[in-house]
């Protein structure tokens, strides 16, 4: 479902709303890449998402891709659970799918991948392959039905579009290795000097990467690359930043004034620290202005999982590049970043843009539309920093699709026990897939900037489905708005048909157009 999602853009002093890390809680996420496309105002981060379930699968079993957006960095859009369906990948093993990066050229996003191969494919140990879309968040299908490049400890993929447009991808546990790749994005050059058909591999020594392992295992020098690269570029830097020493991990990096190298080692990034993990994986974007550190954490509880180190969590940091162009200590906060702009609730805004979101799935992809399940009372959204300006809103309307006839969605102020600014009553739409637009009066006067406003649920979940109500789109009305709506107060108990001015009209007498019939629109052909 198309994102509507726009923004005032406000000045920092106006606005102390923060992220809050990690950024997703709904659902464990691993691996952050984050990237502005070219064109677009708002900044995406890819991912994996952390399914471990201990016992079955006490590994990395990742069996989906993720996308999740902002354009306020304190609320993120999930843009749901296909948007690179693995099994799209005939080749890829179930639940291998590990850490990506997408990149856009010409008309398509590339995302570039990595897992196992599937029983029957003899790609050996790894894989790396790349998902295609003309979409940002998709949905990617496999564009040459087989990996980009494998072998033994191929993984973790990094992309850069260089000024000359030749792309360079780097990749390797432990060995750091790239390729350059051909313009169509899906294969690379096979020959070139210095490299074995087309592979060049990094010498890992003190002064590239600060360390080595030596034959006993140990770490030699003050560090030592292990994986997780991440190439990118400022000016003319170029940065290779990764994670390092072995497990626990921490971020180091390199910097070179070429894609290809000498790399020089430059020293830690954000050390080992209390975030729950042991791993680490970092991406660093530049978005209005601001320089971002995404990496993950262990920090975030779903339902009653803990996080932990397979159990991960993406979060994010600002900072700014020293004057000579190397890169601060960053620390891991819980506080995150600060907000950039404010979210107008007067605009349509998808249910799936949340800062936080507790006991809720989302699910499908921009083809097939995204939304929001509430799965039990104890389910809520939070959405962050919505400026409801002078004018206090008189409705709002909500599209959802609900099998109950009981139960209730309430808007509250700031937190899942604050004032009601509106009460939505629930009555079955059919199905959990037929949608219908719901307009109910404002019972709590709101104006001015929020902190939150939390989507909280009643009632007791569909004992077929498990799920109570899913939501698709909300938006706040003013007056103006509220007048030619149809006011829904509580569950309709008549059949009265009203115009959209409000006047009643007898069944026999409606001509071709919309109507309100018990609360809902119905068009007369
Ligand atoms: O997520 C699986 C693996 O863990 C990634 O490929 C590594 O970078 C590490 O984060």
């Amino acid at each position: 479902m198309r994102k509507t999602l726009s923004l005032i853009l406000v000045s920092l002093c106006m606005s102390e709303a923060y992220s809050q890390n990690p950024i997703v809680s709904h659902i464990f996420t691993a691996d952050p890449a984050p990237v502005v496309h070219e064109g677009i105002d708002s900044l995406y981060v890819y991912c994996d998402q952390d399914e471990n379930v201990p016992g079955v699968n006490d590994f990395y079993y990742m069996e989906h891709y993720r996308v999740f957006s902002t354009a306020d960095m304190v609320n993120w859009t999930d843009h749901g659970d296909a948007v690179m369906p693995r099994t799209a990948f005939k080749w890829m093993k179930q639940g291998t799918c590990w850490a990506s990066q997408c990149v856009k050229r010409g008309g398509y996003y590339y995302w570039y991948m990595c897992g196992n191969p599937a029983s029957g494919y003899n790609y050996g140990y790894n894989v790396i392959g790349v998902g295609r879309s003309t979409k940002p968040s998709g949905p990617f299908t496999d564009p040459i039905g087989k990996p980009v490049v494998h072998a033994f400890g191929y993984i973790d993929p990094t992309v850069l579009i260089d000024d000359d447009n030749q792309a360079y991808m780097y990749f390797g546990n432990p060995q750091l290795s790239y390729v350059k790749l051909n313009t169509n994005m899906t294969s690379y050059k096979t020959t070139g000097a210095g490299s074995k058909n087309g592979i060049y591999e990094i010498p890992l020594t003190e002064e590239t990467v600060g360390g080595y392992k030596g034959s006993d295992d140990m770490i030699v020098g003050k560090d030592k690359y292990e994986e997780g690269p991440w190439l990118d570029k400022r000016g003319d830097n170029y940065y290779m930043i990764y994670a390092a020493g072995g497990v626990p991990e921490h971020i180091s990096y390199s910097m070179s004034k070429s894609p290809t190298g000498p790399w020089e080692y430059k020293g830690q990034v954000m050390r080992t620290g209390d975030t729950g993990s042991f791993t680490n994986h970092s991406g660093i974007a530049q978005f209005r202005g601001h320089e971002y550190f995404f990496y993950h954490t262990g920090w975030a509880s779903v339902g009653n999982v803990n996080g932990g180190g397979f159990n991960r969590s993406m979060a994010v940091e600002e900072f700014k590049f020293n004057e000579d162009g190397t890169i601060p200590e960053i620390k891991p906060t819980r506080t995150g970043v600060k907000a950039i702009a404010t979210l107008n609730p007067f605009l349509q805004q998808q249910a799936e843009t949340m800062n936080k979101g507790v006991n809720i799935k989302v699910v499908g992809n921009e083809k097939k539309g995204v939304y929001v399940t509430g799965t039990t009372s104890k389910s809520n959204i939070t959405v962050a920093n919505v400026d409801f300006g002078t004018e206090a809103p008189a409705s709002v309307t909500i599209r959802y699709a609900t099998t109950l006839d009981k139960g209730y969605i309430y808007i509250r102020q700031n937190s899942t026990t604050g004032t009601i600014i509106a009460k939505i009553p629930l009555q079955s739409t059919g199905s959990e897939k037929t949608w219908e637009e719901v307009t109910i009066p404002i019972t709590a006067r709101v104006t001015g900037l929020k902190k939150n406003i939390v989507f909280t649920f009643s009632g007791t979940a569909d004992a077929t489905t498990g799920n109570m109500v899913n939501i698709d789109w909300w938006k706040f009305n003013t007056e103006e708005e509220t007048a030619i709506s149809n006011i829904r107060t509580e569950r309709p108990q008549d059949n009265t048909t009203y115009d959209l001015s409000g006047r009643k009209t007898e069944a026999n007498k409606l001509q071709k157009g919309i109507y309100i019939k018990n609360g809902r629109k119905v068009l007369i052909r």
